[in-house]
C-alpha cells in the first residue's frame, strides 16, 4: 500500500492501476500517493478528445496512438465513460477497439466511470491525468463523449482540444450549441470514407470562419478514416503543432494556471461539500431546528441555509 508511490515512478503498471482505482472512488488513501506525485507532474502533454457519441473517438485514440508511437512517444489514455456505472476496467467495445495497445508497454489505457463523481467528470478524471503525467508519459489522451459541461471540463483540462465530428447527423449544429467551435484547438471530420463527409468538411470550414473565436486562430480541420489510419499523421502533426505554438506564445504557462486554478476550486468545493455533510450528521439538532423554523415560515431556506453556513464556519 505505501509503496504505490516507489512501484509508480519505477514503472510499475499495477501500480498505476491500483492508485487510479483509488481516485475513481474518491478513497482518501489516494490522497498522500497524489500529494507526493505532484512535483513529478507538469510534463506530459494533455490532449482532450471529445465528440458525439459513436464519432469513432475510441477508434481514432487507437489509431492516433499507433503513429505517435512510432514517433517515438509514450502515451497514457483516459477513456471517459459517463454512464458507465462500472469502474476499473475497459467497456468490451472499446478494449476490443484498443486491444493491439494493450501489449505495448508505452501506452497506458484506463476507463473510468463517472458514477458518483462530484462536480462531474473532474476530480478524479484529473487526478488520473496527472497519475499518467507523473507515470512519465509522453503524451496523455483523454476521450469523452462531448455533451456541453462535460466538453468545457476537457477543456479546461486539456493543452489541446480535439474536436470529432461525422458526416450527417446534425452533429455540427450541436458542435455551435455548445460553442465547441470557439474553443476546439483541432477538428476532425472522421468516417471521410463516407460520401457525405465533404459536404461536413466544408460547412465546419465556413462555421470556423464565421465564428468569434477569442484567440484568433483558425484550427486545422482534419479528414481521417479512423478504420484505416488516414490522416492520422496530419493529426498528429497538428496536435503536435498546436502545442509548438502554444510554448511559442507563451500560452503554455497561462494553460497550466487555468488548470491548476479550475483543479483547485473542484477539489475545494468537494472537501467543503464532505467537511459540511461530516458536520450536519456530528449536530442534528441544528439543522432541526434551522428546518423548523423554515416550516413555521420564520425564515425562508436562503435564510435558514445562511444561518447553517454561519454556525458551522464559527465552528471551525
Ligand atoms: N466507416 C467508418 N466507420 C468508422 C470510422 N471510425 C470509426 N468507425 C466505426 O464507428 C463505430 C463507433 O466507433 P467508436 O470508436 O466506438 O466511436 P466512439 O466515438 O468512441 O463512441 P462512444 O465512445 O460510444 O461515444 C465503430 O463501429 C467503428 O468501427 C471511420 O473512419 N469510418
Ligand atoms: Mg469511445
Amino acid at each position: 500500500m505505501e509503496d504505490i508511490y516507489s512501484r509508480l515512478l519505477a514503472g510499475d503498471r499495477r501500480a498505476v492501476a491500483r492508485l487510479i482505482t483509488l481516485v475513481e472512488n474518491g478513497d482518501p488513501a489516494a490522497d498522500e500517493h497524489i500529494r507526493r506525485l505532484h512535483e513529478h507532474t507538469g510534463k506530459a502533454h494533455i490532449v482532450g478528445i471529445t465528440g458525439a457519441p459513436g464519432a469513432g473517438k475510441s477508434t481514432l485514440v487507437s489509431s492516433l496512438t499507433k503513429v505517435l508511437r512510432a514517433r517515438g512517444l509514450t502515451v497514457g489514455i483516459v477513456a471517459i465513460d459517463p454512464t458507465s456505472p462500472f469502474s476499473g476496467g475497459a467497456i468490451l467495445g472499446d478494449r476490443v477497439r484498443m486491444q493491439d495497445l494493450a501489449t505495448d508497454p508505452g501506452v497506458f489505457i484506463r476507463s473510468m466511470g463517472t458514477r458518483g463523481a462530484l462536480g462531474g467528470i473532474s476530480v478524479a478524471t484529473n487526478d488520473a491525468v496527472n497519475i499518467l503525467d507523473a507515470f512519465g508519459k509522453d503524451m496523455v489522451i483523454v476521450e469523452t463523449v462531448g455533451a456541453g459541461q462535460v466538453e468545457v471540463d476537457i477543456v479546461r483540462l486539456a493543452h489541446t482540444s480535439v474536436v470529432v465530428t461525422m458526416p450527417g447527423g446534425g452533429d455540427e449544429i450541436q458542435a455551435i450549441k455548445a460553442g465547441i467551435m470557439e474553443i476546439g484547438d483541432v477538428f476532425v471530420v472522421n468516417k471521410a470514407d463516407r460520401e457525405d463527409a465533404g459536404r461536413t468538411y466544408t460547412e465546419i470550414l465556413m462555421m470556423l470562419e464565421m465564428s468569434d473565436r477569442p484567440d484568433g486562430r483558425m484550427p486545422p480541420v482534419i479528414r481521417t478514416v479512423a478504420t484505416t489510419g488516414q490522416g492520422m499523421e496530419e493529426l498528429a502533426d497538428a496536435i503536435q503543432d498546436h502545442y509548438q505554438y502554444l510554448k511559442r506564445e507563451g500560452l503554455l504557462e497561462k494553460k497550466a494556471r487555468e488548470r491548476i486554478l479550475a483543479e483547485l476550486l473542484e477539489i475545494i468545493n468537494r472537501q467543503v461539500a464532505r467537511t459540511v455533510t461530516r458536520a450536519l450528521e456530528e449536530d442534528p439538532e441544528m439543522i432541526d431546528l434551522v428546518s423548523k423554523l423554515v416550516e413555521t415560515r420564520e425564515i425562508d431556506p436562503h435564510a435558514g441555509a445562511r444561518m447553517v453556513i454561519r454556525h458551522l464556519l464559527k465552528k471551525g
